[in-house]
């Protein structure tokens, strides 16, 4: 299956519907917009700026921006703007017409990046569900606008509309083949997780924002540069998964995925549900954050929605904070997540600190249900038991007292004295 990409190598305008206005977080929004044109392979030969004071529901701009935007595409010999907003079906169809040069939206740029980064078969199939997704609502919106334009109206039937009816469903039926693909796929990955957790081995997910370092973690802690890194977003698209020795006597499984940025198109979300499943089944996150981003805290917001989106909120989660051989020192004082480690994955430092947490976390996870005797004498001890382990049980006797537990590795050792054969 070939997944084609629209828009490599075209002479690109970026349409910034904000000014870059003197602060920092603006500027590296704008940075953001260009990267994501980079990362498409765009030669970008202008940026546009326009504050949008009103929204035009035809073009989204104004027709005195139109004119500007058609003698700066004489100028640049452009053959595509891309806005960094999302745009109806019936704004790019109408920018089109105008412009005569492909429009497109930030969620079509962002799909583009991702036809050019799937290689397995999975990826390819939800990059074109996704894309299929996206069509959909803009089909809509040319049967609309093609309504408007031969002055029919709600139950007028126009010609051209029964031709865009029949496109529509064959769409419709595109998506629900490639969501059938799909669905056999997650099923033979859920029979692999399941095997792996037979197996008893941890597994832990690198999730974050794009470009935050996940896949040089995984490379530093496998010793290996098993995963593609580049100083782009999206660079990972299909999951990686590695074993990675915490400790002499722990290993886990280590999960490297796509990245997050912010206003991810729900198609897009939907369409990945077999990707965004890898780390949904992990044990333990590991939100990996770019401490040296001006970005960090709406990336790390961003993140933290979707994972509350997804459900992924109840899951033990190590905040790891990345890139400190480049970040402001006074940058460590703005962090208040916990569990947190400070790494540079590049320079491979704060890696122990980081398999040791790893290791706690998991000895956490790994709970094993047991039986505790106190002696009279001892009784006391319960009281610390039940701030360390959780107790669903107790019976008392006249010489002592027996607590049902449940209890992680490290506990298991520390309370080896009062753990009785069941
Ligand atoms: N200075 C510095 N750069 C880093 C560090 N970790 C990663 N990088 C750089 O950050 C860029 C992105 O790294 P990746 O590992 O590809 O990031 P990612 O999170 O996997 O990104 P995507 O897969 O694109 O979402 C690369 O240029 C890395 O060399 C670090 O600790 N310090
Ligand atoms: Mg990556």
């Amino acid at each position: 299956m070939e997944i084609k990409s629209f828009i490599r190598n075209k002479k690109a305008i970026l349409f910034i519907t904000h000014h870059p206005f003197a602060n920092p977080m603006a500027i590296a929004q704008v940075e953001e917009f260009k990267e994501l044109g980079r990362a498409a392979g765009l030669q970008c030969e202008k940026v546009s700026y326009q504050v949008l004071k009103k929204i035009n529901p035809a073009t989204l701009i104004g027709t005195g921006k139109i004119q500007k935007l058609k003698e700066t595409i004489k100028e640049t010999q452009a053959e595509l703007i891309v806005f960094d907003r999302s745009l109806s079906g019936i704004q790019s169809r109408n920018l089109e017409k105008e412009l005569e040069v492909m429009i497109i939206d930030r969620n079509q740029l962002i799909l583009d990046i991702f036809s050019q980064r799937a290689h397995t078969y999975a990826g390819k199939l939800q990059v074109e569900l996704a894309r299929t997704l996206d069509e959909l609502p803009r089909m809509v919106g040319a049967w609309m606008s093609s309504l408007s334009r031969q002055g029919g109206g709600i139950g007028t039937k126009g010609p051209g509309e029964k031709a865009i009816e029949i496109d529509r469903r064959q769409v419709q039926l595109r998506a629900k083949t490639i969501r059938q693909k799909l669905e056999k796929i997650r099923r033979v990955r859920k029979g692999h997780r399941a095997l792996r957790k037979r197996n008893n081995i941890p597994s832990i997910a690198l999730i974050g924002y794009t470009n935050s370092g996940k896949s040089t973690l995984l490379n530093a802690l496998t010793h290996t540069s098993a995963v593609t890194v580049k100083n782009l977003p999206f660079m990972t698209l299909d999951p990686t998964t590695r074993k990675v020795h915490i400790s002499n006597s722990q290993n886990v499984l280590c999960t490297d995925t796509v990245g997050f940025i912010q206003n991810l198109s729900p198609h897009l979300i939907e369409a990945f549900k077999a990707t965004l499943e890898e780390s949904a089944s992990a044990d333990i996150l590991l939100h990996v954050i770019d401490l040296s981003s001006p970005l960090m805290k709406v990336q790390m917001d961003t993140v933290n929605k979707l994972m509350l989106e997804f459900g992924w909120n109840q899951k033990p989660c190590i905040y790891v904070y990345n890139k400190m051989d480049i970040a402001p020192k006074e940058k460590v004082f703005q962090t208040n997540s916990h569990p947190k480690v400070f790494v540079s994955a590049l320079k491979r430092t704060g890696l122990d600190k980081l398999k040791k947490t790893i290791g706690e976390v998991v000895s956490n996870i790994q709970t094993e249900e047991v039986q505790l005797y106190f002696p009279k004498n001892e009784e006391d001890k319960v009281y610390s038991l039940d701030r360390k382990a959780f107790i669903y049980k107790k019976e008392a006797s006249s010489l002592g007292i027996l607590c049902y537990a449940r209890m992680g590795v490290a506990q298991l050792r520390e309370w080896k004295d009062f753990i009785v054969k069941p």
